[in-house]
């Protein structure tokens, strides 16, 4: 089959692009779509041209596999010049995803037709880029240079409704795309309309005022901390009031091409096909299909519960949601009323929205009312006595074949399955609070659980918008395993001199939201303390914890009782350096007797990130996770790791696995080997001299498949 394929409606030809699954502009694409405009420009019956696509979508942009490898002639540029000098009317029929290179093919053509339900965008930002094909001229010449500045920076798709207001397409059309485009082509020849190349055209920048560059520029740098593509994308639109077309194609080039290059922009890319591939369960039979999901029960509608019952209600997917009493289903839904009202405050939801949604969730006091869910999530405690016997209730109702799942962050998935006498329907999923907006779900494999479940979760996860990632039994799976080592070595710290806000400060400059205190500000100190009482102490070491569990001790939970590790003022999330939490802190030094000392950053840094990476290597070699990339995706969509660093194994890779494996005995001698000991993958790698996904992609290639 051509990858560009070539049909004849009269007077009509359509160049369609068939590169399953997203159209991506591959080298064949390229090639293909100038051999059929040269084909077109010789053919004297055809007077107008559609640019389309076969399949679920035009085409999504170009093809992200061919970054970092020797460029493929043609390149996008060429082809863009091939379609803006064709004498034919050019229509661009738009439907499924017009983005990045797809959206400035689209651009070049004279005319753009997009069915409803379009997305339209610039997201190359997303990938440390920037519009490389000439979007950041053209784009500003249709929709004005205020909103291509806005789409190309925020690299957030526009609704073909929008497109249309905005200039961006001529028509909408409903029913069949290619019909609807013959057709608007058809007209526009009958009406003799221009050839209307937008290289050609003015830009508008009356309503760009003096300074509006600089203050953009401040603005945007405030946001995207760490990233160099925002900086260059402002630079290459505003070529746009001071060069001509051409010019500011040559420039936008050169930038895009710095772009390309930068480590950031190959961490993005590392994620986003981390982000896939985390979809792909190894070996499994491809005779087996998941399960159908068209009901879901949840049982608890607490914090946790209540934004499991709206992350499936936002799906468009039936919840029944199990509490206490009535007066306990009426909190629940007050504080999922209120939970949407921050969505309808930004705009993104309507109130009849939202109504819609929370008419999706029905409250019950009876476990029997869970009878028909396909899938019934337990939402409770961390009280392993309470999960088996919802398990043993949920055993009683479910009907053969329903899946039961536990949303347990730590707790043994095996021993909850074993109450159950259908252990194969049972797995973990854990969600993030707040779960209705946090993108990861673990999906925690028991040692029964069948692989039609594991797979029936995987593609739930992406239909609720979730990244989910498997993870093999074990405390605390990937994410929760690996925090243990991150927020023990901030507590030692802190009592060998460091200062909690130095920690936090350092942890900040590497990219996280926040450093390790705030956080557990803002979570709640008491969760932890909770946590480890139910765990054999010799699990934790007990001086990590000696400032955190005096302060909850005190009555000092973090934000929600006003102050933790820092004071927060009421109303206020920014914390304070708090003199009562200081006195605390100087007394578990003295009491744990140890040598006070200056701290430098970079060992506070390495302290902090080196056990995510011993951690995670145990994790690989134990078969917790299946690739590196799937460890790099917890950590960046579930616990704030900067995705443009690529994820703590990505990062460890570039750092360099022997030096790693050096520091951690090095640690280990100074300060005990307890904590610090690489385990066996860690220390193969280094004698080998191998990084973690470049020796996962030799050695197990069919798992990436
Ligand atoms: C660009 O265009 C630069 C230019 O300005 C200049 C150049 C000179 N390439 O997400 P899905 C694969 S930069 C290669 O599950 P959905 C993806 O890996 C590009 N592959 O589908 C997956 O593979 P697999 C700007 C791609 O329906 C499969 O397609 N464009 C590409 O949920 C299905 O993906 C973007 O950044 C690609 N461009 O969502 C768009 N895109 O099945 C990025 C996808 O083997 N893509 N794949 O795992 C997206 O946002 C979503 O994929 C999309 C579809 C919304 C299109």
């Amino acid at each position: 089959m051509a990858v560009v394929g070539f049909e004849k409606r009269g007077e009509v030809a359509l160049i369609l692009v068939d590169n399953p699954p997203v159209n991506a502009i591959s080298r064949q694409v390229r090639a293909g779509i100038i051999d059929r405009i040269i084909q077109v420009q010789e053919d004297p019956q055809v007077k107008a041209v559609i640019l389309g696509a076969i399949g679920r979508t035009f085409m999504a942009g170009a093809d992200i596999k061919e970054f970092g490898q020797p460029p493929l002639e043609p390149g996008l540029p060429a082809v863009l010049q091939a379609l803006d000098h064709t004498p034919k009317l050019m229509v661009a029929a738009l439907f499924g995803s017009a983005l990045g290179g797809g959206l400035e093919l689209a651009q070049a053509c004279h005319y753009r037709i997009a069915l409803k339900g379009t997305k339209l965008g610039q997201p190359e930002v997303n990938l440390g880029l920037i519009p490389g094909a000439g979007g950041s001229q053209r784009l500003p010449r249709l929709v004005g240079l205020k909103k291509a500045l806005e789409m190309i920076v925020s690299g957030r798709p526009i609704s073909a409704e929008e497109a249309l207001e905005a200039g961006l397409v001529d028509r909408l059309a409903e029913g069949d795309i290619l019909e609807a485009a013959v057709a608007f082509a058809e007209q526009m020849v009958a009406e003799h309309a221009a050839l209307r190349r937008t290289s050609m055209l003015d830009v508008d920048t009356s309503d760009i005022e003096a300074g509006f560059f600089d203050a953009y520029r401040q603005k945007t740098a405030a946001r995207s901390r760490g990233l160099v593509a925002p900086e260059l994308a402002i630079e290459a639109v505003e070529a746009v009031t001071s060069m001509n077309f051409s010019d500011g194609v040559t420039n936008e080039r050169r930038l895009f091409m710095q772009a390309l290059y930068s480590k950031e922009s190959e961490a993005l890319r590392h994620v986003f096909f981390a982000e896939h591939v985390v979809r792909r369960i190894p070996h499994l039979d491809p005779m087996i299909k998941p399960r159908r999901i068209d009901a879901v029960g949840v049982v608890g509608g607490g914090t946790m519960g209540g934004g499991i019952s709206m992350a499936f209600a936002n799906a468009g997917i039936p919840v029944t949601m199990l509490e206490v009493s009535d007066q306990a289903i009426e909190a629940a839904k007050q504080r999922m009323r209120a939970n949407y009202q921050g969505a309808i405050k930004r705009g993104k939801l309507t109130e009849a929205e939202v109504e819609e949604r929370l008419a999706l969730i029905r409250g019950t006091t009876n476990y029997e009312d869970f009878g028909e869910a396909d899938l019934i999530i337990e939402a409770v405690f961390e009280q392993m006595d309470l999960k088996k016997e919802i398990f043993r209730e949920l055993d009683r109702v479910a009907r053969p074949g329903a899946i039961l799942a536990t949303n347990t962050s730590y707790l043994d998935t095996n021993a909850i399955a074993a109450e159950t006498n259908r252990p194969g329907d049972v797995l973990g999923l854990h969600f993030f609070s707040p779960a209705n907006l946090m993108r990861l779900l673990e999906i925690v494999k028991a040692a029964k659980t069948h692989p039609e479940v594991l797979l029936t979760a995987v593609k739930l996860a992406k239909r609720i918008s979730k990244i989910g990632v498997i993870s093999a039994v074990c405390h605390g799976f990937i994410g929760n395993r690996m925090l243990e080592g991150y927020i023990r070595e901030a507590g030692l710290l802190v009592l060998e001199g460091a200062e909690p806000q130095d920690v936090d400060q350092v942890i900040y400059d590497f990219g996280f939201a926040m450093g390790p205190f705030a956080v557990m500000d803002l979570a709640g100190l008491d969760i932890g303390y909770m946590l480890r009482r139910q765990f054999p102490a010799e699990r934790f070491d007990a001086n990590a914890y000696r400032l955190l569990d005096r302060l909850v001790e005190m009555g000092r939970k973090g934000q929600k009782t006003g102050a933790g590790v820092y004071k927060y003022e009421a109303g206020s999330r920014q914390p304070q350096i708090d003199p009562v939490s200081e006195g605390v802190l100087a007394e578990e030094r003295k009491a744990a007797g140890f040598p006070q000392r200056r701290i430098g950053d970079e060992e506070i840094l390495l302290r902090c990130l080196f056990p995510l990476v011993l951690e995670g290597a145990k994790i690989l070699d134990e078969n917790v996770a299946y690739r590196p990339g799937d460890i790099d995706v917890v950590w960046i969509n579930g616990y704030g790791f900067p995705a443009y660093k690529g994820g703590p194994m990505y990062w460890a890779d570039k750092v360099g696995v022997g030096k790693i494996e050096a520091a951690i005995e090095i640690f280990g001698e100074t300060h005990g080997g307890r904590w610090w000991q690489a385990g066996r993958l860690l220390k193969y790698l280094s004698r080998e001299g191998l990084g973690f996904e470049e020796y996962y992609r030799q050695k197990f290639p069919s798992i990436y498949e």
